[in-house]
This record gives structure tokens, sequence and C-alpha cells, in this order.
């Protein structure tokens, strides 16, 4: 199991963090997203195997947000 954290930008609010976590976790292989709002970020545990960096980026800026520092 490998674990990351993501530096987002544009997440406000507990509407934004439902959406990154929910948009994380239906990638199959995504265990756990968890995002903290006031470090404008989200920490993912994920299997290796099944997922990667860009699928998990593009997840998140499907949903609007602006991924980092990629
Ligand atoms: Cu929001």
């Amino acid at each position: 199991m490998a674990q990351k954290t993501i530096d987002v930008q544009g997440m406000t609010c507990a509407h934004c963090k439902s959406s990154v976590e929910g948009a994380l976790s239906s990638l199959d292989g995504v265990s756990k997203a968890d995002v903290n709002l006031d470090e404008n970020n989200v920490n993912v545990e994920y299997d290796d195997s099944k997922v990667t960096d860009s699928s998990m980026n593009d997840a998140i800026e499907e949903q609007g947000y602006d991924v980092a520092g990629k």
C-alpha cells in the first residue's frame, strides 16, 4: 500500500472536501482519501499496482480543482 499527499488548489468548504474525497475513493485501488482544507491537500492511501498518479490527478481536476506541482 502506497501513500502520498497531493496539493490541491481551489478547495474551500466541506462540499469541496467531499467532492475530492469521493472522486478519489471511487477509483479502483484507492482505499482512503482525506482532505485537509487548512493545508490545501489530500492524503491518499492506494495500491500503486492499480492506480496511477495521473488517474488521481485527473479525478481531482474533473471535479474542478487544480493539482499543484504535478
Ligand atoms: Cu466548496
